[in-house]
């Protein structure tokens, strides 16, 4: 966490894509399948996965500010292509815990999509194509999802105030999956997908 008795002075920083990095990232962080318990439709095929190994499902690369009101915390999210079945790879996907909170992410390689949804059980899905902006309204809990065959690299900007409420996604999952049906990409009602 940044300290708050530090001075923030302007900054900039290269991105480079490929491979998607940053420079000098405050944070980098590593979710493997390991970490994604319950998410993925196919619980037979996630555990033979992991079986196999717990595989590199995406990376964060983060610049951090002093988590206060008017500061942006930024960096890039990096999703591995890949299936667990024939779910796509993806992110365990949150709602900001301060819920008013929006974020901007834009896509800088690759193909996906931002799967996005509201207490209220409202759900939306964007594509993500290179050069497209998505906007995540406060409110909506979301997920990247990669539908294509090399990582899908976004850059966002999101309140460092917002905080991350994983714990609903976890216990409820998303509302809606991405899945591969017969070799096209298809969004389906999430049979995991609890109402409360
Ligand atoms: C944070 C922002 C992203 C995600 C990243 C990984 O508010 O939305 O930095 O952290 O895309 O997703 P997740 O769901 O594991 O945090
Ligand atoms: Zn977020």
């Amino acid at each position: 966490m940044f300290s708050n008795d530090n001075v923030l002075k302007p900054f900039s920083f290269n991105v480079k894509v490929p491979p998607g990095v940053i420079d000098k990232p405050d944070n980098h962080v590593h979710r493997n399948l390991s970490s994604m318990k319950g998410q993925y439709f196919d619980q037979e095929a996630y555990d033979r996965m992991l079986q196999r190994e717990d595989t590199l499902v995406y990376e964060v690369y983060e610049k951090l500010v002093p988590e206060i009101p008017g500061e942006l915390i930024q960096g890039l999210s990096i999703v591995h292509p890949g299936k667990v079945g024939n779910e796509y790879f993806m992110t365990k996907g949150h709602y900001h815990s301060v819920l008013g909170t929006g974020e901007l992410y834009y896509c800088l390689q690759g193909h996906g999509y931002m799967m996005m949804e509201t207490h209220e059980g409202e759900w939306a899905a964007e594509e993500l194509i290179p050069n497209r902006a998505v906007y995540v309204p406060g409110r909506w809990a979301h997920r990247s999802i990669n539908i294509g065959d090399v990582d899908l690299i976004m850059l966002f900007v999101y309140p460092a105030i917002a905080g991350h409420d994983y714990g609903t996604i976890e216990r409820k999952s998303f509302r809606e999956m991405v899945i591969n049906q017969d070799g096209k990409t298809v969004i389906l009602d999430n049979p995991r997908w609890m109402t409360q």
